[in-house]
This record gives C-alpha cells, sequence and structure tokens, in this order.
C-alpha cells in the first residue's frame, strides 16, 4: 500500500505514534511518505520504505504569519500525484485535517480521488480546536473526512460533546512498541541515583497543561520521606519556571533536567515511578511507555487517563492538583517492595494489551477497506 502520514514533527505524543506507525508499515513492505515541516524525531530513516518530504515555507515580509497550510496542501497535492499515493492518515487536526481536505478538493478537480483519515490525539479537541477561532474550520474538516478515529474513549466523547460531529468516530488506541522498552542496566541507574535511592521520572513537552510545578512539589514532598532523585526528561516554555522552583525548595542536587535529546526509554528504565499530574490528557502516550518498562504510574484521573492506569492496580490517579495525595501514593509504592513489584508487573502486562502490531493491523485494516469503498 502508498501511505501519506501527516504529523506534527516534534516532542509530543502524535508525532511519535505517527511515525511508529510508519515505521512498523515501512518494516512489512509498505511505501510510507511522511509529510511534516521537520524530519519527526523517531522516524527510522534507514529503511528504504520511509520517506520524508519536508513542506517548505517562503517567508514573506507581506505576511506577519506564514501560510502553513497552503504549503502543507500544495505539498500533499504534489507527493500524491508524484508518489501515488492511496491514502491520507492526518494526525492532529490542526492544521492537518483541513489542509488534507484541501489537497483532497484540489486532487478531485484533477480526477484523482485519495481518502483522507483522521486521528484525533487530544489538544486539538480539548485545549486548541475548541477556541472559536478555530472551531467552525475544525469541525468542517471532522465533519469532511472519510473516516475519524480518537485514540480513546475520553476523547471521542469531548469531541463529539464539544462539537456537532456528523460522522462516526471509533476508538483506535495509541500503542507501544513493547520490544523495545524494560529494565535498563544497573550501571546506568547507579551513574544517578545510590543503591538506596529512588528514581522518580517526569516525560514530557513541558507545557501549563502537564503542571510541572505540580511534578516537582509531588517530588519534594517524596524525597522529605524517602531518598530519592527526579529526573525531567523533555523540554518546554515551563522548564525555567519548574528550575527556579527547584532552586526555591533547595532541592538542585536532586533534581536532573536531562532536556529533550536525551534517550527515553533509558531513562524510563531507570526509574521507580512516573508522574503525570497534567490537567488533561486525552491518552497519556508518555504513561503508557512507563508502564512498559515496568514503572507504575501516578498520575491526575483525567481524561483518558483512566484507559490507560488502573487505579489502585498497576498505579494511581487523584484529583488534578492534589500533591498531597499523589505524594503519598508514591510513597506508598516506594516503601513497600511487595506492592511495588505487584504494580510494576502489572503495569507492563497493561502496556502489554496496547500492542504495536496489533494495533498497527487496526489500522491497515482500516486503510483497505477505505480504499476498497472507494474503488
Ligand atoms: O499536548 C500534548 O501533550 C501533545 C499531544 C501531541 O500532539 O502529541 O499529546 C496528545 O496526544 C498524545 C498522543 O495521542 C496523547 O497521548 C496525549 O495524552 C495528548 N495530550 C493531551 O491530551 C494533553
Amino acid at each position: 500500500m502508498r501511505i501519506g502520514i501527516i504529523c506534527h514533527p516534534t516532542y509530543g505524543g502524535s508525532g511519535v505514534m505517527a511515525t511508529e506507525l510508519g515505521n512498523f508499515l515501512g518494516r512489512q513492505g509498505h511505501s510510507i511518505h511522511v509529510i511534516s515541516n521537520a524530519l519527526p524525531v523517531r522516524l527510522d530513516q534507514l529503511n528504504g520504505n520511509i520517506n520524508f518530504h519536508e513542506v517548505m515555507v517562503d517567508a514573506y515580509p507581506l505576511f506577519q504569519y506564514q501560510p502553513y497550510e497552503l504549503a502543507l496542501a500544495s505539498t500533499i497535492v504534489e507527493i500524491v500525484r508524484k508518489e501515488q499515493l492511496e491514502i491520507l492518515h492526518v494526525h492532529y487536526a490542526i492544521p492537518h485535517a483541513y489542509a488534507a481536505y484541501m489537497a483532497r478538493e484540489i486532487l478531485k478537480d484533477q480526477s484523482i480521488f485519495i481518502p483522507v483519515i483522521t486521528t484525533l490525539h487530544g489538544t486539538d479537541i480539548t485545549l486548541v480546536g475548541k477556541k472559536p477561532v478555530y472551531k467552525a474550520a475544525v469541525c468542517f474538516s471532522i465533519n469532511h473526512s472519510n473516516y475519524v478515529t480518537a485514540v480513546s474513549k475520553s476523547l471521542k466523547e469531548q469531541t463529539e460533546s464539544l462539537f456537532e460531529i456528523k460522522n462516526p468516530i471509533e476508538v483506535i488506541p495509541n500503542f507501544v512498541n513493547i520490544a523495545g522498552y524494560g529494565r535498563a542496566d544497573r550501571e546506568l541507574r547507579q551513574s544517578f541515583a545510590s543503591k538506596n535511592q529512588s528514581i522518580i521520572c517526569h516525560v514530557s513537552n513541558f507545557r501549563p497543561v502537564k503542571r510541572i510545578m505540580d511534578v516537582i512539589k509531588i517530588f519534594n514532598k517524596i524525597q522529605e520521606e524517602k531518598d530519592s532523585i527526579l529526573l525531567m526528561v523533555g523540554d518546554g516554555p515551563d522548564r525555567v519556571a519548574a528550575e527556579q522552583l527547584v532552586d526555591q525548595l533547595d532541592i538542585n542536587e536532586k533534581v536532573f533536567f536531562r532536556g529533550k535529546t536525551f534517550d527515553v526509554k533509558s531513562m524510563l528504565g531507570i526509574s521507580d515511578i512516573f508522574l503525570l499530574p497534567s490537567e488533561t490528557e486525552s491518552f497519556g502516550l508518555s504513561a503508557l511507555e512507563a508502564m512498559a518498562s515496568y514503572v507504575p504510574v501516578v498520575a491526575s484521573r483525567v481524561g483518558g487517563l483512566g484507559e490507560v492506569v488502573d487505579h489502585e492496580i498497576n498505579g494511581y490517579l487523584e484529583n488534578i492538583g492534589d500533591i498531597d495525595a499523589m505524594s503519598k501514593r508514591a510513597l506508598e509504592l516506594l516503601t513497600n517492595e511487595s506492592k511495588m513489584s505487584i504494580f510494576s508487573a502489572s503495569s507492563r502486562a497493561k502496556a502489554e494489551s496496547f500492542s504495536m502490531s496489533q494495533i498497527s493491523e487496526t489500522y491497515l485494516a482500516l486503510y483497505k477497506k477505505i480504499i476498497d469503498e472507494k474503488k
């Protein structure tokens, strides 16, 4: 099959999912064409079936904002024609679903018919898409996609309650390539923490929605009771404020900001607890990746996190902003070895139920069905 994938390239679950799906299908022999404004971080460039096409935007001084959607739509048209793509899978509605709609209509004008699948990821609906300035265009492009999927039941429900959706939305959850995750070697762990120290981890794009000040405050309470360190993996707008808070709390020696280029799998592989106290989270791919690494998650009870983390079975879900409860939950595990090992095994087992091979096959079957319907 000849598949076009449109996604954001930067750190964020939607780009990671799109890229991992492309990598998997490319390894199966499908011809994958990823279209984005920069090379996505996890794209497997060594595979001959995987191709990357950069959207180039010409900076013109008349424009305060460069018209990225137009450049993207034109690039899609060009690549569909040149590579004879059969289907377009767009990840994250803004601005991809709208640009793909335009491209599909331009191609129709040239007697080329290509279906568009839109996968909704979360903030494209819950934070950004619902804003009045985008709402009409987002709703229109969802309703004019040939097929729509959402990464959790919670996101499907939120989309249906926020917009006037005429298309059915199928839930196809995010997945993890389980084989790539596990415990890392002891030497790596020892390079960060002493034998008696626990390792707490957080991975995100450090945007306000992730509430990384809560991460620092929760960790501060944990380390008062149990000697620990905190790995902050990622980067983003709240990093400076988080560093200031670490200073104020005088825990500099225990908090490591690792930046965004660091090997996430290894960081998860040496961790004991993963913190995700987000304001909203449609799914929580980083939580799933932690669980695949045998790391129980302490998170807020929001959005689709309850579809990933089973409260009191392989992690804990508490109210948004409840720093006390989250730190107590983390300590419950860090100070009880047998409970920790039960939660840890159950985390991995739950992650295995989101297996990449199975969920990618679901997408593939969907592509086939939609292409066949078009014929
Ligand atoms: O807002 C983000 O956290 C980034 C965003 C993205 O584009 O990657 O993440 C969303 O999509 C992920 C992949 O489907 C989900 O795992 C995240 O939960 C979701 N983020 C939010 O809903 C806040």
